[in-house]
């Protein structure tokens, strides 16, 4: 039983089961916030902002991760995991399927949610007929005490525990859809592809990740866990839109952490080098689906907007959630 290592779509399953634990002194090593920049304070502000989407314009930029990018990422991989499991955890082949294919990628314009989808939201389509409700009799459970599970289906949290189909239905009923992968990286990063919605340096307050389980949980492992990490003001989910410094270029909030997202496409580790050059929409058939952007349980460098991950699409989660796009009028 492992927390990381291919195939990825085994990682988080596993992180999610064992991330029971406490929170806990691990220092991540990450790169801090300089003094140039805003630097948000930690306190979450938590508005209520109701169904509102963002305009990503039509525009070219490169998907996926340089071979400079993959270095650093690996460099981050090392620290945030530590000697000990570095050698085991932090393979290149580990971030490979982040390559950047040779051409750019070319996307129509759309429109996609600003935040996650709530449980407010589910529990709307679900009112009105739209939506399966097995979610909200199955997904309650976070990872966490029993103290922390009251809360759990509240309405402005993200809703999480849905299939691959039920996220999909739940965007359909709305008029919209699941975005592809393409879509989901180009919103988060823009055409200057930053490593992050926020930029490429790291601000680790800027978004609600996670972290490697401490040595002493993991000592009996062969591999490291993943685990809830507070130092960014949440525990587990925050509610959505609570980190409006971390958006992307184009306004979108969450996409690093809080939840990971479903995306419409089926994984292929070597999905880019096939990849149409205007509006990639994956592989016709697969067994994964792509999900995107890591969550409270995921360490940085599983944010990163580059960082691909897969889950068989009939899996539920506590920590996988997702948000639907509409196309613009061409
Ligand atoms: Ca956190
Ligand atoms: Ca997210």
């Amino acid at each position: 039983m492992s927390g990381i290592g291919k195939p990825r779509a085994l990682r988080l399953g596993v992180a999610a089961c064992v991330a029971v634990a406490a929170i806990v002194n691990v220092d991540v090593h990450v790169v801090r916030a300089g003094a140039e920049t805003p630097v948000h304070s930690g306190k979450i502000d938590v508005v209520r902002r109701g169904h509102d989407m963002v305009k990503v314009p039509r525009g070219s930029f490169r998907i996926g991760s340089t071979a400079a990018q993959l270095e650093r990422a690996l460099d981050l991989c090392a620290r945030e995991v530590g000697e000990r499991f570095e050698e085991l955890a932090c393979q290149s082949q580990f971030f490979e399927d982040e390559l950047t294919p040779p051409r750019p990628i070319t996307l129509f314009g759309f429109l996609m949610d600003r935040f996650e989808v709530s449980v407010g939201e589910y529990r709307a389509c679900v009112a009105a007929g739209g939506c399966a409700i097995d979610p909200l009799l199955v997904a309650a459970p976070e990872p966490a005490p029993a103290s922390a599970i009251r809360d759990a289906l509240a309405d402005d949290l993200p809703m999480v525990g849905v299939t691959w189909y039920e996220a999909a239905t739940y965007c359909k009923r709305a008029g919209k859809r699941l975005p592809t992968e393409a879509e989901w990286e180009y919103a988060a990063r823009g055409a200057s592809g930053g490593i992050w919605p926020f930029g490429s340096r790291l601000y680790p307050t800027l978004m609600n990740h996670g972290q490697i389980a401490p040595e002493s949980i993991a000592a009996t492992q062969t591999l490291p866990l993943f685990a809830v990490d507070e130092r960014d003001g949440q525990r587990y989910r925050a509610p959505v839109g609570s980190y409006p410094h971390g958006k992307s270029p184009f306004g979108v909030e969450d996409l690093a952490g809080n939840v990971a997202e479903w995306v419409s496409d089926w994984y292929a580790a070597d999905g880019y080098a096939r990849a149409e050059s205007i509006a990639p929409r994956g592989p016709a058939s697969g067994v994964f689906k792509v999900l995107r952007g890591g969550s409270y349980l995921s360490p940085a460098y599983r944010t990163r907007s580059a960082s691909r991950e897969g889950l068989p699409p009939g899996e539920r989660a506590a920590w996988l959630g997702f948000r639907c796009v509409r196309d613009l009028p061409q």
